[in-house]
């Protein structure tokens, strides 16, 4: 199998994020795309391939042109007003009740803000989103590790993996977050759709629910998202991801969300990603998009469900039964140690291998 890495992501390097206002040592690091690496070279059966560079029009297809403008001139504003900060992160959000009864015109006519602080909070859904000097360049990196993905299955493989660093389906149209800046899930899907004129499905089994992907898509019928997550009463996004987001207007019935109990081990699961799979397949359709997150796991520090290296193996071999061809991409998963043998365990699965 074909796998696309670069070590562009090395430049989103934060050290702590804050956690409930407190600073914490920093859950989306490098040594997770190290951890992986190291374990697909040591099973042998990868093949290292460099990303092209895709320019900035397959982002804009996608993300309000604003948000691009705000990643890309953040950190050098911050240095230019000399902030002294290791890190950029909000303070103040226009939240949902700063605007209840005014217009949805009027709210949507405010001009945005131009101090730092105040565009930070624009453009951003969480304070544990730590904005660093690389952040910019590494996450462009990331949706060329994602497009260079879709370009080898629409040039005729069957399976390839991008390990996206940072990873992207928290970030929505206009709105970054979750450890997220550009959504390379929700662009290489938008770019498949355009390319095949065939519908593609976006499949997520992060932890979190791709709240960024289920908006981008919400209305339309052309891309299909189907997500299990934890339950979002318990569990970061926290306001969406709930059973309920079935998508609007021509993407009535496209969106399928399917929360978790707490602590779902590998069976719960597997029989809701059965569900998803089925749901995938009354579809029409050749190309899967998988957000893989492995914060799932049973140790995963911020995430709250139980599953298995053993039950990753299974869920790689069910969504490769599918039959489709597939683009897996990384979202989250933050036990290091524990990485590689999980990112193995599932590709393998999917490509119709043995566990190691
Ligand atoms: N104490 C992804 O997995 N909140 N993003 C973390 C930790 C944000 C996770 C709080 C979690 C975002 C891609
Ligand atoms: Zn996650």
């Amino acid at each position: 199998m074909q796998f696309v890495h670069t070590e562009r992501h090395r430049a989103h390097d934060p050290k702590v994020e804050t956690y409930l206002g407190l600073p914490i040592p920093a859950n989306e690091v490098p040594a997770r795309a190290d951890a992986i690496v190291a374990a697909l070279a040591a099973d042998g059966g990868f093949e290292l391939t460099p990303p092209t560079d895709h320019g900035t029009a397959p982002i804009l297809a996608v993300h309000d042109a604003g948000l691009l403008r705000f990643l890309e001139a953040a950190w050098p504003e911050v240095e230019r007003q000399r902030l002294s900060r290791e890190f950029l992160v909000a303070d103040t959000y226009p939240t949902r009740s700063m605007f209840a009864g005014m217009s949805d015109a009027l709210v949507a006519a405010r001009p945005e803000p131009v101090a730092i602080g105040g565009r930070v909070g624009w453009w951003g859904l969480d304070s544990s989103n730590p904005l660093v000097a690389g952040s910019y360049d590494a996450a462009r990196g990331a949706v060329d590790v994602a497009l260079t993905a879709a370009d080898l299955v629409l040039g005729g493989e069957t399976v390839t993996y991008g390990l996206c660093r940072p990873p992207g389906h928290h970030a929505a149209a206009a709105m970054a977050g979750g450890y997220c800046f550009f959504n390379n899930a929700a662009i290489a899907a938008h770019a498949i759709a355009e390319s095949t004129g065939e519908r593609v499905a976006i499949l997520d089994v992060d932890v979190h629910h791709g709240n960024g992907t289920q908006q981008i898509f919400w209305r339309r019928s052309d891309v299909l998202y189907a997500s299990l997550h934890a339950d979002p009463r318990r569990l970061y996004p926290f306001f969406l991801g709930h059973a309920d987001e079935v998508g609007e207007g021509p993407g009535a019935g496209t969106n399928l969300n399917l929360p978790q109990p707490l602590r779902a081990d590998d069976a719960t699961y597997l029989a809701d990603l059965d569900r998803a799979l089925e749901w995938i397949d009354a579809s029409a359709g050749s190309i899967v998009v998988v957000s893989l997150g492995f914060d799932t796991y049973e140790r995963d520090p911020i995430g709250d469900l139980a599953l298995t290296t053993a039950g990753y193996h299974e869920m790689g071999r069910r969504v490769g039964a599918l039959g489709r061809r597939l683009v897996i991409l990384q979202e989250g998963g933050y036990f290091v140690p524990d990485l590689g043998a999980n990112c193995v365990a599932w590709l393998r699965g999917a490509a119709g291998q043995p566990p190691a």
